[in-house]
């Protein structure tokens, strides 16, 4: 799926900026709304956008960034479905001269050299930020007794799965070690369908999980109509902490059926669009733009909800 919208001008009487956006795909209510805003601020910024959708396969992506390379556009930026085996394509980008810019998700290279900068979040912290919020849910709960976790990771290689499930370790064994055990985990791929599948297998093969930290909020939706299904409530029988803070999140917050969230924006369009420019025109930038975020308890779904703005 490609596409080409824009082309006007700069606004300022130059040329219109092209750039090339390879997207991971459309997998989760996350993914449509950083995808509304990239191409909504690209059209803001008046540039030319050649966005392309990888439908979460890396060979996708790579023939895309190939493409933009071929194309001789003037900045690519792309989310890496995985965190590794981009080496060859952003040499090749190197050697055309076209500066790269990483949103979202990061990659693992052995030349530093090979990209500008990230534009996204601290999934490590957003680990973290989950076994901290955890902490508040059981004590809320009044949850006694072994804690028995069931994990949904992200899309298996991908920087969030990676990353979210090394922070929310972190604090486990260095709090939680005695009272906290992650019994199952598995990918979802971060889908509904992914989340909800693994769900039902989790539920046959450990009925006696208590908890599920699911990597994003689509995979705990998914998780939740296994859990309804199996006869047990999802934030009473089975406690729930997911990440992002999608809009179908919050509702499932305010129902009862997710205890908290730990937010991760995907309106990374705007500040993306700026480093774009910057690059472009030859300016240092930060080597890691951090996006800034909250966490929220399910108290605070119901007054929230009005105002999320994905
Ligand atoms: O959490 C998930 C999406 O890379 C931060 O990807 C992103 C993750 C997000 O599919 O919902």
């Amino acid at each position: 799926e490609d596409d080409s919208t824009g082309g006007g001008s700069s606004g300022d009487g130059g040329k219109a900026i092209t750039l090339g956006f390879s997207q991971v795909g459309s997998e989760s209510g996350w993914r449509s709304a950083n995808t509304t805003s990239v191409k909504d601020a690209a059209k803001a910024a008046g540039y030319n956008l050649k966005f392309s959708d990888a439908q979460q396969k890396q060979e996708n992506q790579i023939s895309a960034i190939r493409s933009y390379i071929t194309q001789g556009v003037d900045v690519i930026a792309f989310s890496p479905v995985v965190v590794t085996g981009w080496d060859a394509v952003l040499k090749e980008a190197k050697a055309k001269k076209i500066p790269v810019v990483l949103t979202d998700r990061s990659v693992e290279t052995s030349d530093d050299s090979l990209y500008v900068t990230l534009v996204g979040s601290d999934f490590t912290d957003e680990g973290r930020r989950a076994a901290k919020i955890l902490e508040k849910v059981i004590a809320k709960a009044g949850l006694k007794g072994p804690v028995k976790i069931a994990q949904l990771e992200g899309t298996t290689g991908a920087a969030p799965a990676i990353e979210r499930a090394k922070g929310f370790k972190e604090v486990m064994d260095a709090d939680h070690a005695s009272d906290w055990k992650v019994v199952v985990s598995q990918t979802g791929d971060f889908t509904r369908a992914g989340g909800k599948q693994v769900m039902a297998a989790f539920l046959q093969s450990n009925p006696d999980i208590n908890v599920l930290f699911a990597h994003n909020d689509d995979m705990a939706i998914g998780a939740i109509q296994s859990i309804e299904a199996a006869g047990k409530k999802p934030g009473k029988d089975i406690l729930i902490v997911s990440i992002d803070g999608v809009k179908d999140g919050f509702v499932a917050m305010s129902e009862g059926k997710i205890n908290a969230i730990v937010e991760c924006n995907p309106l990374l369009g705007p500040q993306l669009m700026d480093v774009v420019k910057k690059v472009k025109n030859g300016e240092s930038v930060e080597r890691w733009i951090k996006t800034k975020e909250g966490d929220f308890m399910q108290d605070q779904a119901a007054a929230a909800l009005p105002s999320r703005k994905y």
